[in-house]
């Protein structure tokens, strides 16, 4: 078991993930340790089976919420706790098998070496990437380069992040969104204009079949319209800011 961190703790959001997410698990606590899970209202039985796992394993600890708020919203229940018990850093993982749990160690040292700055994943797509979700990414990752001026964030979409804990939550304190598929996006943007730099490194993400375990979440009239009423209003916080970041762009 990897000695247990202070400071970088990994989050787990999890709805109904399907069968990848206890081997999901293990491949996380195989790496870091604290791992918390945050069960968002799955109705799958998951919750049953990550409580018996964190039962014999000290290093994870399992939320379990009543009802289903969304991605953004579990997210925020489990970086108030992190923040709660000193926690500085949280990277943000899927439940579901895509991400790459080996390369948390090389993110979390990242971040500690830059802790002003977040970290976020490239993902590299194989041949089991659905063409229209990479080309789709195309679009939001435009979106994003525009409203922070190019900043550097390399993919506005990619859960597999390290984000530092207290800009996170007061950005999220302020606004009533984020708390669905609009909060990888919008916290990369909004974090930037706080002044929080990216630092991308990349990562392998894997689309499993139906018959492999793949489960998504993701509705495609459904959340495209959430990402695009996201945009509308990060759009709108873009040209209030413009004059900052401009002169922040120009700053030698
Ligand atoms: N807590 C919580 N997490 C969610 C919810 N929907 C998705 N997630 C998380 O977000 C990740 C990505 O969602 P998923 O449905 O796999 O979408 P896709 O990978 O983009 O097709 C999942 O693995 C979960 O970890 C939700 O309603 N609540
Ligand atoms: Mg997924």
């Amino acid at each position: 078991m990897p000695s247990p961190s202070t400071t970088h703790v990994v989050l787990i959001p999890s709805y109904n993930p399907g069968p990848r997410v206890t081997a999901t698990v293990r491949a996380a606590l195989a790496q870091w340790n604290p791992v918390w899970v945050i069960v968002d209202g799955s109705t799958d039985r998951s919750a049953e089976a990550l409580q018996a796992m964190a039962a014999a394993e000290p290093a994870l600890r399992v939320f379990v919420l009543p009802q289903n708020r969304g991605k953004g919203a579990a997210m925020l229940v489990g970086l108030r706790a992190a923040q709660a018990q000193g926690f500085t850093h949280a990277l943000s993982m899927d439940s579901d098998g895509q991400h790459p749990a080996e390369r948390i160690p090389l993110f979390m040292q990242t971040s500690m070496d830059q802790p002003a700055a977040m970290v976020l994943g490239c993902p590299v797509f194989d041949a089991s990437a659905p063409g229209l979700r990479v080309q789709g990414r195309k679009i939001s990752n435009g979106w994003a380069n525009l409203e922070t001026l190019w900043a550097g964030i390399g993919d506005s979409l990619f859960g597999f992040r390290v984000y530092p804990v207290d800009p996170l939550i007061e950005v999220m304190r302020r606004q009533r969104w984020m708390r669905r598929f609009d909060f990888d996006v919008e916290a990369a943007v909004r974090l930037c204009w706080r002044g929080i730099r990216p630092v991308n490194l990349p990562a392998p993400v894997r689309y499993f079949r139906p018959e492999e375990g793949g489960v998504s979440h993701f509705n495609y009239w459904r959340d495209n319209a959430l990402l695009t009423w996201m945009h509308c209003r990060l759009f709108c916080g873009f040209l209030v800011r413009l004059p900052l970041l401009i002169a922040r762009a120009l700053r030698p």
